[in-house]
């Protein structure tokens, strides 16, 4: 677990912007993959950037009362014979010092304990639809509190979502995420340094994505942000592709996406590459293309700009581009106008970063890109990606695909690029 002061800094931030009430948090289900295995297991986002707990089977209470504010925790009690199968736990015990928790209990008392907490709330913050069975008794205990009326008992009134404190707090990243951030940028461009030089005709994908991932564990990363896409050929031509099973030939690019966790935060890149010696130069003409949009884009990355700013950016240049080389036709105000371009650019420039790789936050506000601001971090990633079977092109485009992916903060006076590993052409021919 990170400092816990950086938890309780973020309790206490959710604190002041909650009314009295009560706010329930609860730990990802364990999920199962098949017979008695469970996938590996990670803690949810919003449950581990109020709590740091990583165990599963735990709800997270914050009570506000005027000054009285106090932070509950139910987890896991502590039981030898159980420990000996899947590890050790931490305890109620332990939770209050490690956690800051004010008071702890056993997760078995939690359906006893509810009709306390929430009884006399107006405000309830719980996230609905995630868990029927747990949604329905909740509501039940509220009705229950609500006929008691006669004793002085109510149940809250309203029902507000959290998410829309906590992703206000987490679309701008300070200086503990910025650092894990970091790290897992780091991290990330060291390794895909690594895979590239590593990575040659005749591997199979897989293999590709294997040595990655190798990469990012021995840096220290405990998992990835996403699945792998390990793209070689016309695979890169569709978008998340990640079945990884191909053999990769003399003449392929390979498209390479891909993040590692850190402390929860993960970094996002996205490098194609000559598989062989060189690009041919159809690919090199794509290749060439995507790197001008991609650069472009991130010059417009600042305060003040928008969303919508970068990727029109990104959308002229690919637009002009794929007319210089005849994969369009017409002018580019046509092109534009008509969106023709999205057939070949199908996505948008980018997405918010943070603790999820497509992070939390909003991309337009009353109908209008929303401006850009410092601490917010967004990724960078047009591509160009040429179906296989497209006859409107000229053939030595076609199956070509090419996204370049860099994370950028949006600074005070602009934005610093956190990601690094090559993606000049000449940097990528070898070898
Ligand atoms: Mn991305």
């Amino acid at each position: 677990m990170q400092d816990k002061a950086v938890f309780e800094q973020r309790r206490k931030r959710f604190f002041d912007r909650m009314e009295d009430g009560i706010a329930i948090f609860v730990a990802a289900p364990e999920t199962f993959r098949n017979a008695d295995v469970t996938h590996p297991y990670r803690q949810d986002t919003d449950f581990y950037y109020l709590t740091g707990f990583e165990e599963p089977e735990s709800i997270a209470l914050l009570v506000k009362e005027g000054n009285n504010r106090r932070f509950v925790m139910f987890l896991r009690p502590r039981v030898p014979a159980e420990e000996q199968w899947t590890g050790r736990r931490l305890g109620p015990e332990a939770a209050i010092e490690t956690l800051g928790a004010d008071e702890a209990f056993p997760i078995g008392d939690f359906w006893n304990k509810a009709p306390e907490y929430l009884n006399r709330k107006s405000v309830l913050y719980y996230r609905f639809g995630q868990d029927m069975a747990r949604d329905f008794r909740l509501n039940r205990i509220i009705d229950d509190l609500k006929d008691e009326a006669r004793f002085g008992n109510w149940g809250p009134w309203s029902v507000v979502d959290p998410r829309g404190i906590l992703w206000e707090m987490r679309m701008f990243k300070a200086q503990p995420e910025l650092e894990d951030l970091r790290r897992a940028c780091v991290i990330t461009s060291e390794a895909f340094k690594a895979t590239i030089a590593g990575t040659h005709p005749g591997m199979y994908e897989y293999e590709v994505q294997a040595l990655l991932e190798y990469e990012f564990r021995r840096r220290g990363s405990p998992r990835l942000g996403f699945e792998t896409i390990a793209a070689s050929g016309s695979n890169a031509t569709t978008l998340h592709y990640v079945k990884n099973d191909r053999r990769i030939g003399e003449h392929d690019l390979v498209l390479l996406d891909a993040g590692c966790e850190y402390n929860y935060i993960t970094s996002d890149v996205t490098r194609t590459f000559p598989a062989g010696r060189d690009f041919t130069p159809a690919q090199r003409d794509v290749y060439t293309a995507v790197l001008e949009a991609q650069k472009a884009s991130i010059k417009q990355v600042k305060p003040g700009n928008t969303y919508q700013d970068v990727h029109m950016t990104a959308v002229r240049v690919l637009t002009q581009r794929m007319l210089d080389l005849g994969i369009l036709h017409g002018t580019l105000d046509e092109q534009i106008e008509s969106k023709g371009y999205t057939r070949y650019f199908p996505h948008r420039i980018g997405h918010y970063l943070g603790m999820d790789v497509h992070d939390c936050g909003p991309y337009f506000v009353d109908g209008k890109s929303i401006k850009l601001a410092e601490g917010m971090v967004l990724t960078v990633e047009p591509g160009l990606y040429i179906p296989p079977r497209d006859e409107d092109v000229p053939i030595a485009f076609r199956g070509i695909g090419v996204r370049i992916e860099d994370d950028v903060l949006i600074t005070g006076g602009g934005n610093e690029v956190l990601t690094s590993p090559p993606k000049e052409p000449d940097d990528l021919s070898r070898k």
